[in-house]
């Protein structure tokens, strides 16, 4: 059964959720030009008069912002309104140093839980529902964001965050808990360390997973859905934007459901910045049409998709929908001018049922050319094979991710176990050019 946390929204006709957008849109472009500096500046220097935008097919002559500006205005200064309406903070470390600050109002937090419970909603989550929330709380948005969600609809929340996977474990035996929110490859870890202690994680009360905070693939999902029997669903977002609840997958997983009456989406060429036309891979760009503490306008996410604005066929919600996240514009590898992304990599390997879905891809550069080894784990049973059926096995990695990307490789086969489990964010790549 389909079930909504605002019906009337969720469904509205496109044609409606636009007006409201739009109406939006030209709100939050004049709240920014008064309440922010930054903005006012940006403005004036490309000579746009924001009062006068009166079609969302407008927003494409705005410029960006990007998370350099969020950088450069550390920690508060790009803040609408004053600290002292400022209720919470949280930040996201990234890869490059200084904390990404964001900033949140009473009302900021009261949409976060509107789109959270929105997101629970449409994963199958409801009042009944014991969600043992595995996400990090802290400054990371995941733990609270999921929180807020389930307080919004009534569901009983665990709040017991990332970590300590053996009393995880308990816990969820103990509490029968029903839902599991955190990272996929937490998930996946947390299923082998049941096993380790002698629980079977097909056997829990866990009936749905909402994972997110990282790409994962279709293969990924497949393993996870085998392990915990369980429905795992997508949940994607950015701390910049409000955290996790900017989009979410139903159970047709057909692709992430925006909620664009809040957040407006474009995909842009990321080299030209030109907007493309739906269906096409590029990177995603999000507007916040209601935040009071840090409204941003086309803030280019990094994030790879693409989007459709057609009905949903399964859960007919209207909003547009995105593709899972292919990955980040940052985290793209060019090896000897071949592009690839780790999910790309990740989908193959997913295919391979000797390996284990544990992997890490490890960087170098000699004589300016790029070279990438695969190290992955091979599964416990393959494990115990003679050396020779084992260097079958490397050749046939290499093969399959050379016929599937065009990409020849180092393929490394490692003991299970042996890849560092992550309890957050996994660390796919390891980037040795930059070492
Ligand atoms: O990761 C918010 C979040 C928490 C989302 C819990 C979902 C669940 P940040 O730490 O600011 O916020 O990282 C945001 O993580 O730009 C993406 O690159 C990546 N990301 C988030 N969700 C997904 C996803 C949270 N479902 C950055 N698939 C984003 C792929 C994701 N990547």
């Amino acid at each position: 059964m389909v079930n909504y946390f605002n019906r009337e929204i969720e469904t509205a006709p496109l044609k409606k959720i636009e007006e409201i957008q739009l109406e939006r849109l030209k709100n939050i472009l004049r709240y920014v030009n008064e309440k922010i500096p930054f903005y006012q500046k940006l403005f004036k220097e490309n000579n746009l008069n924001v009062e006068k935008l009166n079609s969302l097919d407008e927003l494409k002559n705005l410029p960006f912002t990007t998370k350099s500006v969020l950088r450069d205005n550390y920690p508060f200064n790009l803040f609408a309104i004053p600290l002292s309406e400022v209720v919470e903070i949280h930040a996201s470390s990234g890869t490059t140093g200084k904390l990404t600050v964001v900033g949140y109002t009473k009302n900021d937090i009261k949409l976060w839980s509107e789109v959270m419970a929105r997101s629970l909603v449409c994963a199958g989550v409801g009042k009944d529902d014991i969600i043992q929330n595995a996400y990090g709380y802290g400054l990371f948005t995941g733990g609270l964001g999921v929180h807020y969600g389930a307080l919004e609809i009534g569901a009983t929340v665990i709040p017991i965050s990332a970590g300590g996977t053996k009393r995880q474990l308990m816990i969820m035996q103990d509490f029968k808990s029903t839902v599991l929110t955190c990272t996929p490859s937490y998930s996946l870890y947390m299923a082998e360390e049941a096993k380790d202690m002698g629980i079977d994680p097909r056997k829990t009360t866990i009936r749905i997973g909402i994972l997110g905070a990282e790409p994962w693939s279709e293969g990924m999902r497949k393993q996870i859905e085998k392990e915990w029997n369980m429905l795992a669903l997508d949940i994607y977002g950015l701390s910049e934007i409000i955290g996790p609840g900017v989009a979410m997958e139903c159970e047709g997983k057909n692709g992430l459901h925006v909620w664009a009456d809040h957040f407006l989406p474009e995909v842009i060429n990321p080299e030209t910045g030109e907007v493309l036309e739906e269906g096409k891979e590029g990177e995603l760009v999000l507007t916040t049409l209601t935040k009071e503490a840090l409204p941003l306008i086309r803030y280019r996410t990094g994030d790879i998709v693409t989007m459709t604005k057609e009905e949903c066929p399964y859960c007919k919600r209207t909003m547009p929908r995105i593709s899972k996240i292919k990955g980040r514009i940052d985290d793209m590898l060019i090896i000897r001018g071949v592009n690839v992304f780790p999910s790309q990599i990740e989908t193959v390997l997913m295919k391979i049922p000797e390996v284990a879905p544990h992997y890490q891809l490890v960087v170098t550069r000699e004589k300016h050319l790029d070279k990438l080894e695969v190290r992955v784990e091979v599964t416990e049973e393959t494990f115990s094979d003679e050396v020779k059926k084992l260097e079958e096995l490397e050749k046939k990695v290499m093969d399959e991710i050379e016929s599937t990307l065009g990409l020849s490789v180092e393929v490394k086969l490692v003991e299970p176990k042996s890849i560092e489990r992550s309890m957050g964010k996994a660390k796919r790549v390891i980037d040795m050019r930059k070492i």
